[in-house]
């Protein structure tokens, strides 16, 4: 079979690697390609990267940098405009090469799922804390503790491999984040500051910002960094009775944004009275982190609740805010090398595995775990 696989990710780039496999890989390049001087090219095994020219059509080439890998393989750097890479792959196509993606490529490359799955992930990966975990995945530690669980299975010995299990879904919040960013919510009652917030913890001005009431209606979302866990910030209505329909719709959607956040925080104006709204506020999200903000000012009367006292406007307090974050994100953050699963696939095999153990049944358990090393798909990257 001959593929020929984009290496390098989708979009405008300065440079972009086209692969080619298999065994009409010599022919097509011997027929296709001159050397830059005009000579004519040979594929030799063991050469170095030479400058080629690549015919685009209309007697006009292209300038590329081959690089022979083996007999059956090459790679081909050439520039990065989507329209020229389109129209190479497109012409290994016409002489007979299959078109492969690179993670297909990646997956077909990698013996086992996990690294496979690692590799990938790590392609997207946001922060260093995300890429080192995922390196210990791809380094083998999630797939040594799942042969250590078999190994323990295959000794009948099921309270161990049970406990390999536990251990490793004790990760499963922080290892399915290693892909998509933690949700956090900012709630709570118009012209707290949740917008400012939001805007005082990524840096820049993103949400609109206003002392009248109920200004945000319409949310923005933030994609930021918090102790290197990524993390997306929702802004949301200021929760009061609606005013308008408009109003209404936003506030049912703070709702639903909350309810689906991994932590709501919940935003007052520490210069105001406490109310029964604010109690039934506080109610209702019983489990957020609490911001009591503008604390530059004179605090307001009444019975306060507890919660981190800030103020928007005291560059001081950012470092305490992010690291309450973070706390409550992650409480435990993994040691180094620790086996972590990291995608939903892994996870749900996982879990199986145990349900088995659970039950005494043996094969259903070691089925599932070798599941989880061979065909767990990986995080598909857009
Ligand atoms: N004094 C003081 N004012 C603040 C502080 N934080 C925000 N503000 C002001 O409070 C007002 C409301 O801020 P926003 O961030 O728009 O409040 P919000 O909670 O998003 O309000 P809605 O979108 O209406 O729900 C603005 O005038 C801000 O400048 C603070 O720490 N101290
Ligand atoms: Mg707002």
């Amino acid at each position: 079979m001959n593929r020929v696989i984009v290496l390098t990710p989708p979009g405008r780039a300065a440079l972009a690697t086209i692969r080619l496999e298999g065994p009409a890989v010599k022919g097509v390049l011997e027929r296709q390609l001159t050397r830059r001087s005009g000579a004519e090219f040979r594929f030799e095994r063991k050469s170095r990267p030479v400058l080629v020219r690549f015919p685009i059509g209309d007697g006009q080439y292209e300038e590329m940098i081959l690089r022979v890998v083996d007999g059956e393989a090459a790679e081909l750097h050439c520039h990065g405009n989507p329209l020229l890479v389109e129209a190479i792959v497109a012409k290994f196509e016409a002489s007979g090469f299959r078109r492969e993606t690179w993670e297909q490529w990646i997956r077909r490359m990698e013996k086992n799922a996990i690294t496979a799955a690692a590799r990938i992930a790590l392609a997207d990966a946001p922060t260093w804390t995300v890429t080192s975990i995922l390196l210990d995945q791809y380094g083998g530690a999630l797939s040594r503790m799942i042969d250590q669980a078999q190994r323990a299975l295959a000794q009948d010995n099921f309270q161990e491999a049970s406990a390999i299990l536990r251990r490793l879904l004790a990760w499963e919040k922080v290892g399915l984040h290693l892909t998509q960013p933690y949700k956090v919510a900012l709630v709570g009652p118009p012209n707290a500051g949740k917008s400012s917030l939001l805007n005082w913890l990524v840096g820049y001005q993103r949400a609109i910002v206003d002392p009248t009431p109920g200004t945000t209606r319409d949310f923005v979302t933030v994609a930021t960094v918090v102790a290197g866990w990524p993390v997306e910030l929702y802004d949301t209505a200021g929760i009061r009775a609606p005013q308008d329909e408009l109003e209404a719709e936003a506030i049912a959607r703070t709702r639903r944004i909350a309810s689906e956040a991994d932590l709501v925080l919940l935003v007052f104006d520490r210069s105001t009275e406490w109310t029964s709204e604010y109690a039934r506020l506080q109610k209702e999200w019983h489990e957020a982190m609490v911001i009591l903000n503008k604390r530059d000012l004179p605090p307001g009367p009444g019975a306060w609740c507890d919660g981190l006292l800030i103020s928007t406007r005291i560059a001081e307090d950012r470092p305490a805010v992010l690291k309450a974050l973070a706390r409550k994100l992650v409480p435990d953050p993994p040691p180094p090398g620790e086996a972590i699963p990291f995608t939903p696939d892994q996870v749900a095999g996982l879990k199986e595995a145990l349900a088995a153990i659970d039950k005494g049944n043996r094969g259903a358990a070691v089925v599932a775990l070798q599941t989880v090393k061979e065909k767990s798909s990986p995080v598909e990257v857009s």
